[in-house]
This record gives C-alpha cells, structure tokens and sequence, in this order.
C-alpha cells in the first residue's frame, strides 16, 4: 500500500513536470514576444497581486488563531502558573506585532515600488541612522525581553519556604516511578548496582526507603500543597513535563534535578470547569528518548487533603513489598524442596 502511494506521488510529478514543459513549448510557440522585457503594466499587476496575498496570508493566520484557540492549554493549575503565562502572553503579543507589521512594511514595499520604466534606483553603501536604528530597537527590546523572563524563572524555581511534600520521579525507558517520601519526607538512597529484579529503582537498604511509597501509572498531589519533584533518569536524557502546572525539568542520567509546584486546582474542579468528566493532569516525556517515548505518560490527579490521605493510606510502603516479596521468594523455596524430595 505505502510502495503504491509512493508509486502513484512519483508519477504525478513525473506527469506534472512533462505537462509543464509541454506548456513552455507551446507558449514559446505562440508568443509573439521577441524579448523577455517586463512592462509597467506586469509589475503593477505583480505589485496588486502582493497585496491580496497579504490580505489573504494574514486573514489565514487570524483563522488559525481562532480555529485552534481552544487546543491551547487550560488555565493554569498551579500558584506560579499565571507568572509563565503572563509571560507567554506578553512574548506572544510582541511577536506577533513585529510578524504583522514586517509583512505589512515588506508588501507595502513591493506595492509602492513596483517597477517602472522610469525609475532609477538610489545607491547608498552606509548608512549609521538605518544601522542604530535596528541595532538598539532590537537590543532594547530583547533585553527587557530577557530581564522579565529572568525574574519569572526566579520566582518560579526559589518558591516560598513552607515545607514541601518530597515526591522523587524516576524515569527510565519507557516509563515514570513516582516515589513518595512517606511519613519523614526523606528519600532513601539508593544506588544503581542494585537495580535489579523488584526494584527498579535501585533502593538500598535504609531506614528512610521503608516508608517510601511507589506508585506507577497515576500519582497524587493535594490542592494548595506545596511538592518538591526531584527527578531521576536510568538511562537517557528524559523531559518531566506537566504541562498544566506551567511545569517542565530535564531528567538527567547521573544527576538530581529539581522543580517545586503548588497545585491550585483538583482535578474534580478542573473537569467542572472544562465541562469535561474525563479530563485529566498529565506528566509526559518530552524528549525524543526512544522507540515508545510517545508513551511515556503517567496521569496527575490533585486531591483534597482528605481524599489524598484516603488514597495514600491504601498504597504499600517500601517495607510492605519488600516483605511480601520475601514472602513469596521463600514460598517458591519450599515449593522446589518439597518438588525435589518428591
Ligand atoms: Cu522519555
């Protein structure tokens, strides 16, 4: 099927290309014309056409803008989401102002200055008022640019210091380990010689790893918390994105890196206001990191303090799996003696 598909693009082009010369030929043919000389008459066609190409280009992006308006995110879930968003807002609009006004400025050009028999151009090699002005225009412009966004980041990576509920994600390929600090708030250590066999994380032997809990496929935050994600990668370079948080971290092989959030909005909340009951918060890879990357997904769901704690009394701790895992191996012990002396 994709051989035929192609077949049938590369015959179109073969066809398209033997119609076009034909079309040369004929033209050549017919035409009267001893020489390649364009009149006044054709540059102010072309100059006219320039127009309504503006008019049609700049409506099409108007379209775009509108048609697609409510694929953009959902405001945002979480206390310094309106900071990147203000932030966006006002990048976006100073952008798309110097978009509009360049093409109006470079159409109005090839409009007012379409050939004309007897217009003979201007010749300047230099000139230091054109060179200022779009030198310092720019350079104004991007460092405020650059000085704002400086700021937000700030704000957003050295949140206030309430104490934070401690959360570790683990990605690997292709999936995410949420690891929740448990009653101290303390990770345990972990290293990556003991990734093995049940325990994908690499958790060594440490009082503090007891009460973590670890949860795959969904995890929970509480409305009006504080968390403080560290990040961890196994093997490649992956990308923590929460996109409804205005939240985003490289995940590193080797290193911790670190983000701190405060959730604003439940995930009930949020399904009222979209009007929409299978919504939900998600954290994606965004690096290109493999095969099934476009898999690499967890769901995010932000509780009330009551329904997380519900939540979290039913996960199992560290210890719970660890024992019930030696539980089962010790089993399977006796199962083989018991076979073997049979
Ligand atoms: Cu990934």
């Amino acid at each position: 099927m994709t051989f035929l598909v192609l077949a049938v693009i590369v015959l179109f082009v073969l066809a398209g290309t033997r119609v076009m010369s034909i079309a040369a030929l004929s033209a050549e043919l017919r035409s009267s014309r001893k020489d390649e000389t364009i009149t006044d008459a054709e540059n102010r066609n072309q100059g006219n056409m320039w127009v309504l190409f503006l008019i049609a280009f700049l409506g099409f992006c108007l379209w775009q803008f509108m048609a697609y308006k409510d694929k953009i995110l959902p405001e945002a879930a979480s206390a310094h989401g309106p900071e990147i968003d203000r932030l966006f807002n006002v990048t976006l609009a100073l952008i798309t102002l110097v978009f509009i006004g360049t093409h109006i400025v470079m159409i109005y050009q090839t409009y007012k200055y379409a050939g004309k028999k007897a217009n003979r151009a201007t010749y300047f090699a230099h000139s230091n008022k054109l060179e200022l002005i779009w030198t310092v225009i720019p350079a104004i412009v991007l460092s405020g640019l650059i000085a704002y966004g400086l700021t937000v980041w700030n704000d957003v990576i050295y949140p206030g210091d309430k104490k934070a509920m401690v959360v570790e994600l683990y990605a690997k390929q292709f999936d995410w380990t949420a690891r929740y600090s448990g009653k101290d708030n303390q990770l345990g250590r972990y290293d990556f010689r003991s990734i093995g066999e049940g325990n994908d994380l690499g958790l060594l032997e440490d009082a503090k790893n007891d009460d973590d809990v670890l949860v795959k496929g969904e995890f929970h935050l509480i409305k009006g918390e504080p968390v403080q994600f560290k990040f961890r990668s196994r093997d490649v370079i992956h990308s923590a994105f929460m996109p409804h948080f205005r939240a985003q971290m490289n995940c590193v092989p080797g290193m911790e890196t670190m983000f701190e959030f405060t959730p604003t909005i439940t995930t009930a909340e949020m399904r009222t206001k979209l009007n929409n009951p299978k919504f939900n918060y998600i954290l994606l890879c965004n690096k290109i990191c493999g095969a099934t990357h476009f898999n690499m997904q967890m769901d995010i769901v932000v509780d009330t303090k009551e329904e997380f704690n519900k939540w979290m009394a039913e996960q199992k701790t560290w210890a719970q799996t660890q024992s019930a895992a030696k539980q089962t191996a010790a089993a399977n012990v006796n199962v083989t003696e018991n076979t073997s002396a049979n």
